[in-house]
């Protein structure tokens, strides 16, 4: 879809496009849905990166420490811990510029994932920038989602980021889908960014051949030390046009509400899923900001008459029975 086209749809009066997105929503995903992912931050902070949002970035006394790889065996046990709790994705992120094939790191990446893999959920990463090799590396090893994000339009991420391209994104999204991996793939909103640049970014991600097989939509969470700390908070009601709209344009996608949700209420997140989303990061913690609590989680969905999404089809079912009871499970 064009940017125009989109722009048409994000200015209706608010119940229509809402009206509009939930019908997309129905002939596409079941109404009562919503997939639980789980996050680990692998390797936190210390970026070279300048990305102007992110705590991670060695360039921001954000107060996020630069810390090591986390060992392979505390990996594992959070990613059973999550399998436990009802995940149906595990997606660990790295806060590197990129990952290069043939590094002891990279190695012990594959390592990792090859394990992870082995538990049955879907397995996602988010490491930074890849070659065409790394990414096939990583298909290989069990990798069934990257996640790597355009995050605005092209004009407007010149004045976000610095130390790597709006085309550099777009190579690695290239390799991704190159290498067989379904793309996650959205955005940010709250960088100071007009409606356009959203439409514009929406209007990218719904020509990527194949279209991302997950949207995530994240709403700035300001991080004190960024340049971005005092940015103004993005309206509920454009986080949920901004939804409907990538709703309308990618179809067959997961809508990702993402980062954010701290500080919006149960109702605000539910405008969201009625607009189109049906996936949600599931667990207290993202990367190194607040996530809800799990169990507040589980207790809107069972508000909501809402359950657990089943895992791709493609890849083996998880331990615990995705119809299992919406109540917070004993730690
Ligand atoms: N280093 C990798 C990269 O840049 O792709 C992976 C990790 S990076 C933290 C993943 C995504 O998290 C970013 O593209 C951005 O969309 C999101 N993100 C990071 N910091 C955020 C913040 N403060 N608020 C909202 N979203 C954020
Ligand atoms: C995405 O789009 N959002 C997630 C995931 N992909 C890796 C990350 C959100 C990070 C929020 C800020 C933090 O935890 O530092
Ligand atoms: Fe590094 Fe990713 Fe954060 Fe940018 S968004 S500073 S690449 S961790």
């Amino acid at each position: 879809m064009t940017t125009k086209e989109l722009s048409s749809l994000y200015h209706l009066p608010f119940f229509t496009l809402l009206q509009k997105s939930r019908a997309v929503h129905e002939a596409h995903w079941p109404g009562d849905e919503i997939q639980l992912c789980t996050l680990l931050s692998i390797k936190t902070g210390g970026c070279s990166e300048d990305c102007s949002y992110c705590a991670q970035s060695a360039r921001y006394s954000s107060g996020v420490e630069a810390e090591r790889l986390m060992p392979k065996c505390d990996i594992l046990e959070r990613a059973r811990a999550a399998r436990d709790n009802g995940s149906t994705r595990f997606c660990m992120g790295a806060a590197w510029k990129g990952v290069r094939s043939g590094t002891k790191r990279f190695d012990e990446v594959l390592g990792i994932v090859r394990e992870v893999a082995d538990l049955g959920m879907e397995v996602c990463t988010t490491l930074g920038e890849l070659g065409p090799e790394e990414a096939v590396q990583l298909k290989e090893a069990g990798v069934t989602a990257y996640n790597h994000n355009i995050d605005t339009s092209p004009e407007h991420y010149k004045t976000i980021v610095t130390s790597h391209s709006f085309q550099d994104r777009l190579d690695t999204i290239r390799n991704v889908q190159d290498a067989g991996m379904s793309l996650c793939c959205g955005g940010i909103l709250g960088l100071g960014e007009t409606v356009d640049d959203r439409l514009h970014m929406l209007e990218i991600l719904s020509n990527f051949n194949p279209p991302p097989e997950s949207v995530p939509i994240n709403k700035l969470m300001p991080m004190p030390g960024t340049p971005l700390a005092g940015a103004a908070p993005v309206d509920t009601f454009d986080v949920a046009r901004t939804i409907a709209c990538a709703r309308i344009a990618i179809p067959g996608a997961k809508i990702r509400l993402s980062a954010g949700r701290t500080e919006l209420s149960e109702e605000a997140q539910t405008l969201c899923f009625f607009a189109g989303a049906n996936s949600i990061f599931y667990g207290d913690k993202l990367l190194t900001a607040a996530n809800p609590r799990a169990e507040q989680d589980l207790a809107l969905l069972a508000k909501l008459g809402m359950r657990p999404q089943s895992p791709d089809r493609s890849r083996p079912a998880p331990a615990v029975a995705p119809e299992r009871p919406l109540s917070p499970q004993p730690a």
